[in-house]
C-alpha cells in the first residue's frame, strides 16, 4: 500500500516531498524532507565504507604479482558494496537522507592494526556545499596504499525512482617499492533509489565500473538488479582482462551483498555474510568545531531521539552560520580556508606534490593511452573520466 512504511501523520508531507522530486533535477539534499526519513549521519561519515573491511584493503599489498595485486584490487573493491548502499537499510530500516555536509566539515578516524593489516586512517572534508562534494583520502603508510577521490551526486527522477548519477571517482596508489608506483583508476556506479512510493526506499547498482590499473589490468562490473540477468537483487558479474588485450581471463559473478563466486574455478571470490568493522573515531569532546559529529550533535540526537523540533532548530541554527559565514567572507573577498584538499589540485596538502589541473589531466590522458590500445571497446568511459579527471572534484 502507498505509504505504508510512512508514519500516519507525515503521509501528506512525503507526498509532497514525492512530487517535489519528480519536477526536481540536480541537488536532492536541498529539499526539506519529512522527519521520518531523515539520517542523524552527515554524508562525510560515508568514504569510511571503503574500508571497512580493512584486511582486504591490506591484502592488496601482499602481491608481488601484477594480476595477483589486481584481482585483490577487485575483490576489495567489490566487498565494500555493501556497506556503501545497503547498510543504512540493514541498520536503520530503510534508505534514508543525510544531513547535508556544511563547507569545510570533516570527519576523521581510523582502522587500528590487527594481525599485521597495519593501521588505516582516513580523513574526509566537504570541498563545496553548493553543490555538495566530498573528498577523501584513506592511507595504510605500512602497507603503501593510499586511495583519495571525491564524491558528488547528480539526481533526476524516472518512473518512480530517484536515479543517482555518482560523480567522482577515486585513486588508488600503490607503493611497490623501489620507486615504482602503480595507480588504480575506479570509476563508480549508478544508483536507482526505489520503494520510494511505500516510503520505503532502497538502492539498486546499475550500469557500470570501470577498475583500470597503470599495470595494464582492467575490470568491467556490471551490476543488475532483480528482473535482469540473473532475476536476484544485487547482482554483479565482473570480467578481468589482461594488459592491452580483448581477452576475459577472469569473471566473477554473484551478489555483491552476499557472496560472489570466480566462474572457472567455482571458488568464493568475496563473502561478505561476516562481520565489517565500523572506523573508530575519537571521543566527541575532544573534536573541533567543525567534525562532522560534533558539529550536527545535537540534530543528530533530536533525529535519533524523535525530537524535530530539537533538530530542526539545531539544523537552522547550523545553516544561518553558514550563510552569515559567506556574506562575512564575500564582504571581506576571502573563502573559506578547507584544511586538507584545494581546488584543482589531486592530493591533500600534507606535504604531497601538488599536482595542477592540466598536469593532471595529461597525466590521465598520457595513463590510458599507455596502458589502452586504441580502439578497444572499453575506451568510452575513459574518456569520461579524464573530463572528471580534469575537474579534481566536479566536472564543469
Ligand atoms: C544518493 C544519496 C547520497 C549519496 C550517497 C552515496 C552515493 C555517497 C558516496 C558513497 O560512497 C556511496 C553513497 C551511498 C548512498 O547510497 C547515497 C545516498 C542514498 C540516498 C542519498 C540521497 C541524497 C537522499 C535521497 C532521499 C531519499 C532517501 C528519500
Amino acid at each position: 500500500q502507498a505509504g505504508e512504511a510512512v508514519p500516519a501523520s507525515q503521509r501528506g508531507s512525503w507526498t509532497s516531498f514525492l512530487k517535489s522530486i519528480a519536477s526536481f533535477s540536480g541537488d536532492l539534499s536541498s529539499l526539506t524532507a519529512p522527519p521520518f526519513i531523515l539520517s542523524p549521519t552527515s554524508l562525510t561519515e560515508f568514504p569510511a565504507y571503503w574500508c571497512e573491511r580493512p584486511g582486504l584493503f591490506a591484502a592488496i599489498a601482499g602481491h608481488k604479482d601484477d594480476e595477483e595485486r589486481f584481482l585483490a584490487v577487485v575483490r576489495w573493491f567489490i566487498a565494500t558494496l555493501k556497506g556503501q548502499y545497503t547498510s543504512r537499510n540493514e541498520f536503520m530500516g530503510s534508505e534514508k537522507k543525510p544531513l547535508n555536509p556544511v563547507l569545510g566539515e570533516l570527519f576523521y578516524g581510523h582502522w587500528p592494526d590487527k594481525d599485521g593489516r597495519g593501521r588505516t586512517t582516513l580523513v574526509v572534508e566537504q570541498v563545496s556545499h553548493h553543490p555538495p562534494i566530498t573528498a577523501y583520502v584513506i592511507e595504510n603508510k605500512s602497507k603503501g596504499l593510499s586511495l583519495t577521490g571525491h564524491n558528488a551526486q547528480k539526481t533526476s527522477f524516472s518512473s518512480g525512482a530517484i536515479i543517482v548519477k555518482q560523480i567522482g571517482h577515486a585513486i588508488l596508489t600503490i607503493d611497490l617499492g623501489g620507486g615504482k608506483k602503480e595507480e588504480v583508476l575506479i570509476t563508480l556506479p549508478k544508483l536507482r533509489i526505489d520503494g520510494l512510493w511505500y516510503g520505503s526506499p532502497y538502492i539498486e547498482l546499475w550500469d557500470k565500473t570501470n577498475i583500470q590499473s597503470s599495470s595494464g589490468w582492467s575490470s568491467v562490473l556490471e551490476y543488475k538488479g532483480k528482473g535482469y540477468f540473473s532475476g536476484k537483487v544485487h547482482t554483479v558479474k565482473a570480467t578481468v582482462s589482461p594488459p592491452a588485450s580483448f581477452s576475459v581471463k577472469h569473471t566473477i559473478e554473484g551478489q555483491w551483498h552476499t557472496e560472489t563466486k570466480n566462474t572457472k574455478t567455482g571458488k568464493v571470490f568475496t563473502d561478505v555474510t561476516t562481520p565489517k568493522e565500523d572506523v573508530v573515531v575519537g571521543p566527541t569532546e575532544e573534536m573541533e568545531e567543525f567534525e562532522s559529529r560534533k558539529l550536527w550533535g545535537l540534530v543528530s540526537r533530536g533525529i535519533r531521539e524523535g525530537d524535530y523540533e530539537v533538530a530542526s532548530r539545531e539544523k537552522s541554527k547550523i545553516e544561518n552560520d553558514q550563510r552569515q559565514k559567506r556574506k562575512d567572507e564575500a564582504g571581506a573577498g576571502t573563502t573559506w580556508p578547507l584544511k586538507h584538499f584545494t581546488k584543482n589540485l589531486t592530493r591533500p596538502m600534507n606535504g604531497s606534490p601538488v599536482v595542477q589541473t592540466s598536469h593532471l589531466r595529461r597525466k590521465i590522458v598520457t595513463f590510458i593511452r599507455t596502458t589502452l590500445p586504441l580502439g578497444l571497446p572499453r575506451l568510452p568511459p575513459y574518456f569520461a573520466m579524464i573530463k572528471v579527471g580534469g575537474y579534481i572534484w566536479f566536472p564543469a
